[in-house]
């Protein structure tokens, strides 16, 4: 499929519609507890928002990522090895592939695959100038769409599949293995997955980094309804919400809710949902794990972790996965 303007097309797009994304926000908020799937925060304002989370102080994620790849990249790059096809999931701006693409050694092609077109499009034709001699090939879809492989035009040795910034937190755990079982078909026999998974900590980190003190966080969150009443023709009172985060230790999970400020009614493509003062739409889970309980799921899922790197506080992991 070629994209108007563009040099490159996308290999294969499967951006959901205005259909689908109608039908999964009236599933959700037609449940007991209300609720709104997380992947549609990130509209072109939502990107932007969560560009500048990454920013925070609060936010020590991608700070401590980026650190634990710079002191690590050699041996990473080792352990991924020469003439690998790599894709990324939730590829974004495509910041934190430039460092690992800079350390591998001779890369024949990227897959990147986001649902974010605009920023998939703009991102493939960067790379491509950046790096003339790896095959770029965009992919505008869900984690979980199924596509064939690029056939490259050089010789590939292996798949490996990057997955940074703990997104596989943002799974249910039993969506998390799916993912993680589909990730290991993708990547075949002789595969692997290089993950960054977020760990178990104190809580009161989870605290200020989802509650961030100039509300960032918060307007991310609210962002999700303002893209329902511009997408849907829905007439949502952003205003009369309010951003909600907490970890909730029996789950393990950092949850963010939006809840109403007062007893109201939002008129939904013919229908009428009343919200409750007080009552919430739960909007994200950030999963935590410990080690043990990712090694576990990994292996359900028919991986073995062969490497683990931490910070110093263990606040954080990035672990490579073999297939078995
Ligand atoms: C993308 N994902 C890993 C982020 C997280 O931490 O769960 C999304 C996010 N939500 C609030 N702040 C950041």
């Amino acid at each position: 499929m070629q994209d108007e303007g563009v040099g490159r097309p996308i290999s294969y797009d499967f951006k959901p519609g205005r259909e689908s994304f109608l039908a999964e926000v009236l599933i959700g908020l037609r449940k007991p507890q209300k609720e709104l799937p997380s992947k549609y925060f990130y509209d072109e304002r939502g990107s932007h928002l969560f560009e500048r989370i990454c920013e925070l102080e609060e936010y020590y994620i991608p700070r401590i990522e980026a650190s634990i790849m710079q002191d690590h990249i050699k041996e990473m790059a080792e352990l991924i090895g020469p003439q690998v096809l790599l894709i990324e999931y939730g590829s974004g701006n495509c910041e934190k592939v430039r460092f690992l693409l800079d350390h591998l050694h001779n890369p024949v092609a990227y897959v990147p695959i986001d649902i974010s077109r605009q920023q998939l499009l703009q991102m493939t034709r960067e790379l491509a100038s950046e790096y003339p001699k790896l095959e770029v090939h965009p992919v505008c879809a869900d984690y979980l769409s199924s596509f064939d492989l690029p056939a490259s035009k050089r010789r590939t040795e292996r798949v490996v599949v990057y997955f940074p910034g703990s997104t596989i937190g943002n799974f249910d755990p039993i969506p998390a293995k799916h993912f993680l079982e589909h990730v290991a078909s993708v990547c075949g026999m002789a595969g692997a997955l290089l993950i960054g998974v977020d760990l178990k900590k104190n809580p009161a980190v989870f605290h200020s980094a989802y509650n961030d003190k100039e509300g960032i966080t918060a307007a991310f969150n609210l962002n999700l309804l303002q893209r329902i009443n511009q997408e849907l023709d829905y007439d949502f009172q952003p205003e009369w919400f309010q951003h909600y985060a907490f970890y909730n230790p029996w789950e393990g999970r950092v949850e963010m809710h939006l809840v109403s400020q007062r007893d109201q009614v939002v008129y939904l493509n013919g229908e009428n949902i009343s919200f409750a003062r007080g009552e919430s739409i739960w909007t994200e889970s950030s999963y935590k794990y410990n080690l043990d309980e990712f090694k576990q799921m990994a292996a359900a899922a028919g991986f073995k972790v062969e490497r683990v790197w931490m910070d110093e506080r263990q606040w954080f992991s990035v672990q490579y996965l073999v297939t078995r």
